[in-house]
């Protein structure tokens, strides 16, 4: 028998219970009594019967007011929300792809930021049909920076990724009509549905909430993602740490939070400057540690193996540790809560942009002209304030996991190559996964993805359907809060391959694999996209057919509902552990978990109990193995 073990949750509860026990000596608020304050939930926001888009309202509808004064029913109303919800995902997103298409406009041989990869950004000029031949990689990459800009308000046409899909994803798209335009048109366009006065059929704004996620997921994030590649490089297998016991008490500890890589990728650099570690070793500290909360730490884990200190509900527990000398932020799914909090301690709560200001930081803004000065400063700063700190108030839980990170397409690619020593071209083939699905040595795969949510015990469902779903022989990909989940608690550590099937683990075995891979942040998903519709083509089916879902289990942002659409309209079931704020249409619900597989052959399962949720999800597999005929 192995000795492999994880984390159990309780351990990680524990430390959590612990750091609370700090943050009370010196006042400290913690999102668990905020939970307390805000339950039970207002019931008309749950059930998204509360419309308040003009000011005849808030209008909320019950049974002796079945429609608000405009005269919209329940269904209208919990639609145009629904829409709205995913524009504030598909927006979001996409304006972080548009930040990076920026940088890289920017990126220069002898300034901040480079292009790393340029075999990559080579053949995305081809796919798009820009000459490559005898051009400097630095005109090119302005050249795609230009055109890529240029998807976000393109005036005639869809956007240039679709391409990437299975033929059939393509033909549906164009049937439903939900190919995503210009990626700005399609927000701009769900916006203007949602106005009073405009649509309030159901079906006409589930089919927009499709497109814009498609506009999201085949647009915004890919560029994100493909171009965070192209300046950062495109991750490859490497080994990390994780868990809040990477922080070291001895160091100055630095944690990057948020999601753009342009920034954190510059603190790593200036972390790592002999002249900013004399200087830690000068206030007494014996060197810098940066580690990473949320997407941004799954960016720098993945392309230079930064240890990843936790996931979304950890946020705060890193500067509880007492040992945080700065937490440095850009954009998304950051708790204001760290204004405040951080004044509890000596930590610095530094903002850094303008899309995310918040009271009681020091804001030090962040630009492409200044973006080395600026991380200079950030970096000394934080190493400046490690005299400050409150030796009484340090405890770091010692957690840590062992995690092997960085499966992009192109790795995984590789890897499989690796075993198999087939003669791929430059671009590789799932040929060897589509095998191993084919014979059952591996059952199926499931896309892990999402946040954790206090509605949920953190992570538990996370974790406890990843357990469930490798040992029933079933591979994971798994990418933002979810990927963090699983290698805080020792899911990406190789050994855990003890832990699946009996054909999971060799497959891991063989390949040289964890059973949990992680591709990355939320903005990766994409990467995931593009894998089943290469998976498909090498499979020879359509990605409806092939043995695999995706899963959010503990989902909260506006984000993961925009990933749920593009996910589901790219023809993958996608399963919810808990519930979009639509209960309150039957009509809405039904569309989301039956009516849209009319169009793109994939539905919603929204199940709160989780183990019935892993149950059904492998069902499901089962399901499409036999109507396969495997
Ligand atoms: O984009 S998984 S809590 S960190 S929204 Fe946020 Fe959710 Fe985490 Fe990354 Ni994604
Ligand atoms: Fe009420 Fe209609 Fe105005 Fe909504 S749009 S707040 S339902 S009057």
């Amino acid at each position: 028998m192995s000795e492999f073990k994880l984390i159990p949750n309780e351990e990680n509860e524990a430390a959590t219970a612990r750091l609370l026990e700090t943050g009370a000596k010196v006042g400290a608020d913690a999102y668990q009594f905020r939970v307390k304050n805000q339950t039970p939930h207002c019931k008309f926001g749950e059930q998204g019967i509360c419309c308040r888009i003009c000011s005849m309202g808030p209008c909320r509808i019950t049974p002796k007011a079945p429609r608000g004064i405009c005269g919209c029913d329940a269904h209208g109303i919990v639609g145009r929300n629904f829409l709205r919800f995913v524009a504030g995902g598909a927006a979001t997103h996409s304006d972080h792809g548009r930040a990076i298409c920026e940088t890289l406009y920017h990126a220069s041989p002898d300034g901040a930021y480079h292009v790393k990869d340029p075999d990559k950004l080579i053949r995305i000029a081809k796919e798009w049909g820009v000459e490559t031949e005898g051009k400097d990689i630095y005109d090119l990459a302005h050249e795609i920076a230009y055109l890529a800009l240029g998807e976000y308000g393109k005036v005639f046409g869809v956007q240039n990724w679709l391409s990437r899909a299975e033929a059939h994803t393509q033909e549906l798209w164009k049937k439903a009509d939900i190919e995503p335009r210009a990626i700005d048109r399609e927000v701009s366009c769900s916006l203007h549905m949602t106005h009073m006065g405009n649509s309030s059929l159901p079906e006409a704004l589930i089919r927009q909430s499709l497109r814009t996620g498609l506009a999201d997921g085949w647009g915004g994030s890919m560029a994100g993602t493909e171009f965070s590649d192209v300046m950062f490089g495109t991750p490859k297998p490497i080994d990390t740490t994780a868990n809040l016991g990477v922080m070291n008490a001895e160091n100055v500890n630095i944690v990057v939070h948020g999601h753009d890589p342009s920034l954190s990728e510059l603190v790593c650099d200036y972390a790592e400057d002999p002249e900013m570690i004399a200087l830690a070793k000068e206030q007494g500290a014996k060197g810098i540690t940066v580690s990473g909360v949320c997407c941004t730490s799954n960016e720098v884990a993945m392309r230079r193996g930064i240890p990843m200190a936790g996931n979304f509900l950890q946020q705060e527990n890193v500067v509880l540790t007492g040992a945080c000398e700065a937490i440095v932020v850009d954009v998304q799914c950051i708790f204001p809560a760290l204004g405040p909090l951080s004044k509890c301690f000596h930590t610095k709560f530094i903002t850094t942009s303008p899309i995310c200001r918040m009271p009681d930081s020091d804001y030090i803004e962040f630009s492409v002209g200044t973006a080395a000065e600026k991380a200079k400063q950030i970096v000394k700063t934080a190493v400046l304030n490690f005299k400050n700190r409150k030796p009484e108030l340090v405890h770091i839980p010692q957690l840590k996991s062992k995690a092997t990170v960085g499966y992009s397409l192109e790795a995984i690619k590789k890897q499989l190559d690796t075993v198999t020593n087939s003669q791929v071209d430059e671009t590789g083939t799932l040929k060897p996964l589509v095998d191993c699905i084919t014979s059952g040595v591996i059952r199926g795969a499931v896309a892990m993805v999402g946040c954790n949510n206090p509605k949920v015990r953190p992570d538990s469902a996370h974790i406890g359907l990843m357990k469930k779903l490798i040992a029933n022989d079933i591979l994971i990909v798994a990418s933002g809060c979810s990927a963090q989940a699983a290698a805080r608690v020792g899911l990406m550590d190789k050994a855990a391959k003890d832990l699946c099937g009996d054909g999971l683990k060799r497959v891991c075995e063989l390949a040289d694999i964890p059973p949990v891979l992680h591709m990355g942040s939320c903005v990766d998903i994409s990467r995931m996209m593009v894998l089943v519709s290469d998976l498909a083509k090498d499979a020879g089916c359509h990605v409806s057919q092939l043995p695999v879902v995706g899963c959010a289990p503990e989902w909260m942002s506006e984000k993961a509902v925009s990933i749920g659409n593009y996910v589901v309209a790219t023809g993958i079931d996608t399963f919810l552990g808990v519930v979009p704020q639509v209960s309150g249409s039957d009509q809405v619900t039904n569309l989301l978990t039956g009516g849209i597989r009319d169009w793109v052959e994939a539905a919603y399962t929204f199940e709160p109990d989780i183990d019935k949720l892993g149950d059904e999800m492998i069902e499901r597999i089962e399901e499409k193995r036999t109507a396969l005929g495997i």
